[in-house]
C-alpha cells in the first residue's frame, strides 16, 4: 500500500461539482481517499488570460502501480469531457500525480514527483494542509518549505469542498 497525492484543478463550469464528482469517479478498488485538503481558488498560472481555479489536493492510499493510477487518472478526465487542446488552457477538470510514496519516475508520459509542484503555490498551500513534513523525494525538502520559498501566485482559502 502506497500514499499518494493527487493535485485537482478545474476553472470551466461548475467548478466545485467537478472537483466533487472527479473525487467520486476516482474512489475504486485499488485506491482509497484518506484526506482531502480546504478548496482554494487561484490565480491562473501559465496562460493568464482564463479563469480563476478551484484546487484542491487529495490524500489517497493505493495499491496501483503508478502507470496504472496514471491511466485511472487520465480515465476520469477523459469520462468529464476533459480534450487535451492548449497546453495549460482551461480544463472541466485536470488531476495530476504530485508524489507516489518516495518513488522517482522520468519517462516521456510521466513524471513523479510531478515537475512543476514545488513552484506553484496552488499546489503547495492545499499540500501543506496534509502534509506540511512530507519531503520531496528528489530534493529532499519539506512540502511547507517549499511553499515558503514560492514568491507571487494569488491563492485565496474558500473552504470545505461542499457536499453534492
Ligand atoms: N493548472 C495548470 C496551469 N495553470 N493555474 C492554476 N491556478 N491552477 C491550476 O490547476 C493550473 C494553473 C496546468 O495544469
Ligand atoms: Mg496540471
Ligand atoms: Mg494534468
Amino acid at each position: 500500500m502506497k500514499l499518494v497525492y493527487l493535485g485537482l484543478g478545474s476553472n470551466l463550469g461548475d467548478r466545485a461539482a467537478a472537483l466533487r464528482k472527479a473525487l467520486g469517479k476516482l474512489e475504486a478498488p485499488g485506491l482509497h481517499l484518506l484526506n482531502l485538503s480546504s478548496v482554494y481558488e487561484t490565480e491562473p498560472m501559465g496562460i493568464r488570460d482564463q479563469g480563476w481555479f478551484l484546487n484542491l489536493c487529495a490524500e489517497f492510499e493505493t495499491t496501483l502501480f503508478p502507470r496504472q493510477l496514471l491511466q485511472r487518472t487520465q480515465g476520469v478526465e477523459r469520462e468529464m469531457g476533459r480534450r487535451r487542446t492548449v497546453k495549460n488552457g482551461p480544463r472541466v477538470i485536470d488531476i495530476d500525480i504530485l508524489l507516489y510514496g518516495s518513488a522517482v519516475v522520468d519517462a516521456a508520459d510521466l513524471q513523479i514527483p510531478h515537475p512543476r509542484y514545488a513552484e506553484r503555490r496552488f499546489v503547495l498551500a492545499p499540500l501543506a494542509e496534509l502534509k506540511p513534513d512530507l519531503r520531496d523525494p528528489v530534493s529532499g525538502r519539506s512540502v511547507s518549505e517549499l511553499l515558503a520559498a514560492v514568491e507571487g501566485q494569488s491563492v485565496r482559502l474558500a473552504g470545505a469542498l461542499p457536499p453534492q
